[in-house]
């Protein structure tokens, strides 16, 4: 069926075709969430966001907004549907009978919790104590989907317990230093243990009929395995990256661009073992270029990598972030359009462009690229 913007149709099957209709994370009531297993190991160990908690200051909560206004108005402007979450009360604690926490986190970013696969849109388990209920904020908008598109699948992964048994007690430790960080991550030793399926959606990448998903802080072998029983129709092949010492999230480290071509983080580099798939296929794995910046903006979980986090429009229109001026350089001369976005002051609330979105419609269907 033809894409057009009065009628929702979900449909997505890769990172790359087309994109027609978004969704386009809000930074409203963010909140640094309270200490937790899976969050402790993630936060640097020199990060000064240590043991801090709390709303985020209200001023950058509201440059963040402007931030991602201005994006959701720039693709509107280029015809594309944009869709935006509804925030909940984020100070709210998180209580089940298996655990508490003080806070939740926020409704940035929705890659992280929606993974649209054709014309599905699952919700993925997430393995944050305080991303919990974070599901809710895109509860009227998947309504309004099911009521509108009469294809659209709205499905939830099963919610995970959580419980101390979810976690490697050996991570929760203030000094575990670099070094051991990265022996852990080559033995694909991961702070979730594999007591029950876990995943979050921003470690699965979309190929068509083939679906590639890291192991690491956020996923579990269970939650890979999850996917595969979940997508019988699909191809789902497992990767890490033992040179990330804080892995979580594909998104900043492997990042298909185009039929064939894919920027991977030079630091976190894919095995040779693992690149068989794509060498047999035609695909050519280029290193990432550097970012633009030493360190991430202040409050900020996420790494400097989130330079190669962009949005891809189609395959020669890619948005970069503004000041990433290395990587815009690169995506010029690999043939790409760059789109410059300024996002980096809503970096804190979770990532970047590619982050920051989920996929409704995208042009095109189930495509074999590895055949
Ligand atoms: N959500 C992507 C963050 C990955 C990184 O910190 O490099």
């Amino acid at each position: 069926m033809e894409w057009s913007a009065g009628r929702t149709q979900v449909n997505s099957w890769n990172e790359w075709d087309p994109l027609r209709h978004v969704i386009v994370g809000r930074a409203t009531d963010c909140h640094i969430p309270p200490n937790e297993p899976a969050l402790e190991a993630k936060v640097p160990e020199d990060s000064d966001m240590r043991g801090m908690w709390g709303k985020r200051p209200q001023e950058s909560i509201d440059r963040g907004n402007e931030l991602l206004d201005g994006f959701a108005a720039l693709l509107e402007a280029r015809g594309i549907r944009v869709d935006r979450p509804d925030p909940i009360d984020f100070s709210q604690p998180v209580t089940t009978p298996d655990f508490h926490t003080g806070s939740q986190f926020g409704c940035m970013p929705p890659r992280d919790v929606l993974l649209t696969v054709g014309h599905e849109m699952l919700e993925a388990t997430m393995s944050y104590r305080c991303r919990w209920f974070e599901y809710l904020c895109y509860r009227p908008l998947m309504q309004r989907y099911f009521e509108e598109d009469p294809r659209f699948r709205h499905e939830a992964a099963p919610k995970p317990r959580l419980t101390d048994a979810d976690y490697h007690k050996d991570y929760l430790s203030e000094k575990i230093g670099v070094e051991k960080r990265l022996q852990w991550a080559a033995d694909k030793h991961f702070v979730t243990t594999e007591e029950e399926p876990l995943f979050d959606a921003a470690d699965v990448l979309r190929f068509g009929r083939d679906l590639v998903v890291q192991h690491g802080f956020t996923t579990n072998q269970k939650g890979i395995e999850w996917l595969r029983r979940h997508f019988p129709d699909h191809r789902v092949h497992a990767v890490n990256f033992p040179g990330d010492p804080y892995p979580i999230h594909i998104d900043a480290t492997f990042t298909p661009l185009r039929p064939g071509l894919i920027l991977n983080n030079p630091q976190r580099r894919l095995p040779e073992g693992q690149r068989e798939m794509f060498h047999r296929n035609g695909w050519e794995i280029v290193d990432a270029a550097q970012p633009a910046h030493n360190s991430p903006p202040p409050l900020c979980y996420s790494s400097t990598w989130l330079s190669m986090n962009v949005l891809v429009l189609d395959p020669k229109t890619v948005c970069v972030e503004k000041s990433e001026v290395y990587q815009a350089e690169q995506m010029d001369r690999l043939g790409m359009e760059v789109i410059p976005v300024e996002l980096r002051d809503a970096y804190a609330f979770g990532g970047g462009l590619h982050c920051c979105t989920a996929d409704v419609y995208r042009e095109g269907g189930c495509e074999d690229y590895f055949p």
